[in-house]
């Protein structure tokens, strides 16, 4: 398709996808609880910085399977698939021909550390879901990594505005350590949620749990309210 059309479509896409879960992204923990756990000035989505439990951190700790896969940008592929009208496997050049967002976001570790104010540039999964279009019974994810991690997560958390597929971190190439060429960020949930080495992003009509919710974390993963395990 050609570019401005491709846009285009994802530009609308988008909208209505902003639209049918507007309501209930509003009702997720993260944005509507009236008594969050934590401490610290009210962050942009209206919960203390610093969620219960949390230390913050200068250093960016690294926590993997026990190893790190090493994707070369020309071996590197993204599909997204499942329960879409348009399934896709983006090349990194298909990849970083997307819209861009940049954004600054915290990073809530479930072994007690958060990052704050980090800053990333990456694709929004709102726009990869615009380009793929979830049909409409779709209810979830599964984010699958080249190391073989799986995490999942539902839709009203998946296309909030923060959550990105980034490449970028403080200007630099995300490192492989972290990640590195890509992987996600889920600033408004424990950052398991966040699959590194990110290769396949699977849309279902029904949740599905991944590694570590397999292995007693939490299915949902809510920093304020200490929901760390099950
Ligand atoms: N592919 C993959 N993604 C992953 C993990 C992993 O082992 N493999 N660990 C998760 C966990 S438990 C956390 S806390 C964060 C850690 O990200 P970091 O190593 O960049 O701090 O990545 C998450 N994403
Ligand atoms: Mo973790």
């Amino acid at each position: 398709m050609e570019g401005s059309a491709k846009l285009n479509r994802i530009v609308e896409a988008r909208m209505k996808l902003k639209a049918r879960f507007a309501a209930k992204m509003k009702d997720t923990p993260s944005m509507a609880d009236d008594k969050p756990m934590g401490t610290g000035k009210i962050n942009r989505h209206g919960m203390p910085t610093i969620p219960i439990g949390q230390a913050v951190t200068t250093k960016w700790p690294v926590l993997d399977l026990g190893y790190q896969p090493d994707i070369s940008l020309d071996r590197w592929r993204l599909r997204i698939d499942g329960n879409v009208k348009h399934p896709v496997m983006l090349t990194w050049e298909d990849f970083m021909a997307l819209p861009q967002t940049h954004d600054i976001s915290d990073f809530h570790c479930v072994t007690t550390w958060s990052k704050l104010d980090m800053s990333w540039i990456g694709v929004s999964m709102l726009d990869l879901a615009a380009l793929v279009q979830p049909h409409e019974d779709a209810t979830h994810i599964l984010c699958h990594g080249y190391d073989t991690y799986t995490t999942n997560l539902s839709l009203e958390e998946a296309l909030k505005p923060d959550v990105l597929l980034v490449h970028t971190f403080e200007n630099q190439p995300l490192a492989k350590e972290h990640g590195g060429p890509c992987r996600m960020i889920t600033p408004q949930l424990y950052a398991w949620k966040g699959a590194k080495w990110i290769k396949r992003i699977e849309f279902l009509n029904q949740d599905q749990p991944g590694f570590w919710e397999e292995r007693g974390y939490s299915n949902t993963a809510y920093p304020w309210r200490n929901d760390r395990y099950d």
